[in-house]
C-alpha cells in the first residue's frame, strides 16, 4: 500500500484471527475470497497464503472453506484442491464445482466462486444468463435442489449484491456497469457469507453479509472496524469481533505546524499508516520530508481547498489587475496576497503580456 510492504501486518492480524478461532471454538472457517490481489501473485505471497491455510487446516485443525475471488487465478489457486479436501481443507475454483454442497455438522455449506456469466452459460447450458443477476438466479434454484431438508444452507460466494428489491429492469442491477446479485435472490439460504467488497456494511441485510477486509487497505476505509464474524449455524445469528491492526490507518486534518510536533501524537498514531491534509496555503519545502520524521508510514499528503468561490463579491473590474487580483485573493481565500505572492502574480502578467 502507498509502496509500503503490509506482511508484518497481516501476519500481526492473521495471528488473533487464529486467536480468535481458537478462543471461540469455531467448527470450520470460511474465506470468501480473494486469497490475493492478482492472479499471479509474487512467490512472497504464494508462501504466506501457504503457511496461512496450513497453519489453520494442519495446525490449528479447522475445517476450512475456500471460494476464489475476482482477483484470484481460479485454476492456480485450485491446483491440488481434490487432496486438499482429505484434511478438510474445501476449496472450489470454478463454477463447475459449486453444486455439491460440503456438509459439516447440521449445515450444508455451497461454495461459490467468483464467476463470469458466459461460465454459467456454458455449465448450465442456458443462453440467456447474460449477467450475473440471471445466472444467480438459476444457480441459487440448482443449489436448492440440492438442499437436506434436515440441514440450514449457507452459501459462500464473492460477488457484487446490491437492493433488498429484485427488480426485472436489468439497469437496475447493473448499477455502474457492475453486475449485481440482487439479494432477494438470496433469500432460499439461511445465510450468505460474502467475500469482495472491503467495508462490511456495504449491505444492509438478515441474513447477507460481507466479511469485510482483515485491513484497511485505503484512506477511504479509515474510518472502518476490522475484524471477522462468527456465525452459530443453530441460530443463524452472527456476531462481529473486531482484530485491532499492529498499525492502524489514519486521516488527519490539521495544520503543518501541528503535525510536525511529535509531541502532539501517540506512539500508536505516529506508527500508524497516515494520510495527511494541511490546512495551511504557504508552500513548504520538503513537506513530505518533514513530516516523514513524525510519521514514518506516511500514505497520502493534500491540502485543504481554502479556495471558496461561493464567497466572491462583484468587484469593480476598473481596478490594476494586480488590485483585481488581491481583492479576489482575499474575498476566496481570507489573506492577503503576501509580497512574494504579488511578485509572482506581477511576473506572470508581465509574461502573460509579452505572449499577446
Ligand atoms: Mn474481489
Amino acid at each position: 500500500m502507498a509502496g509500503f510492504d503490509l506482511a508484518e501486518d497481516q501476519d500481526a492480524v492473521f495471528e488473533e484471527l487464529v486467536a480468535t478461532a481458537k478462543k471461540e471454538h469455531v467448527d470450520a472457517i470460511i474465506i470468501a475470497g480473494d486469497l490475493y490481489d492478482r492472479a499471479n501473485p509474487s512467490e512472497e505471497s504464494v508462501k504466506r497464503v501457504n503457511q496461512m491455510l496450513f497453519r489453520l487446516n494442519r495446525q490449528e485443525g479447522f475445517p476450512l472453506l475456500v471460494v476464489s475471488g475476482n482477483h484470484d487465478s481460479g485454476v492456480r489457486l485450485g491446483t491440488g484442491q481434490e487432496w486438499y479436501a482429505a484434511t478438510q481443507l474445501y476449496m472450489r475454483t470454478t463454477l463447475k464445482d459449486a453444486f455439491s454442497p460440503i456438509v459439516i455438522d447440521d449445515t450444508q455449506f455451497f461454495l461459490l466462486p467468483y464467476f463470469e456469466p458466459y461460465e454459467a452459460r456454458e455449465v448450465l447450458g442456458d443462453p440467456s444468463l447474460t449477467n450475473v443477476n440471471k445466472a444467480m438466479q438459476r444457480i441459487s434454484k440448482e443449489m436448492v435442489q440440492q438442499f437436506d431438508p434436515t440441514k440450514k444452507h449457507i452459501l459462500v460466494g464473492h460477488f457484487f449484491a446490491a437492493g433488498s428489491a429484485h427488480s426485472d429492469s436489468e439497469t437496475l442491477v447493473n448499477v455502474g456497469g457492475l453486475d449485481a446479485v440482487a439479494v432477494s435472490d438470496l433469500q432460499p439460504f439461511d445465510y450468505v457469507a460474502l467475500g469482495h467488497l472491503h467495508n462490511r456494511h456495504a449491505l444492509d441485510d438478515a441474513k447477507v453479509q460481507y466479511a469485510g477486509s482483515l485491513l484497511k487497505f485505503s484512506v477511504s476505509e479509515a474510518a472502518q472496524e476490522k475484524g471477522v464474524y462468527i456465525i452459530d449455524t443453530a441460530t443463524m445469528q452472527r456476531r462481529f469481533v473486531s482484530l485491532a491492526p499492529l498499525h492502524d490507518l489514519q486521516h488527519l486534518t490539521g495544520s503543518f505546524a501541528d503535525f510536525a510536533d511529535p509531541t502532539n501524537f501517540s506512539e500508536a498514531e505516529k506508527e500508524a499508516y497516515t494520510a495527511l491534509t494541511l490546512t495551511d496555503v504557504e508552500v513548504i519545502p520538503n513537506v513530505m520530508a518533514k513530516l516523514r520524521q513524525v510519521f514514518p508510514r506516511l500514505i497520502g499528503l493534500d491540502r485543504k481547498r481554502h479556495v471558496d468561490l461561493g464567497k466572491v463579491v462583484q468587484t469593480n473590474v476598473k481596478l490594476a489587475p494586480t488590485q483585481l487580483l488581491g481583492e479576489f485573493f482575499s474575498q476566496v481565500t481570507g489573506a492577503e496576497l503576501s509580497e512574494q505572492q504579488l511578485t509572482w502574480a506581477k511576473a506572470a502578467l508581465t509574461k502573460a503580456k509579452g505572449e499577446d
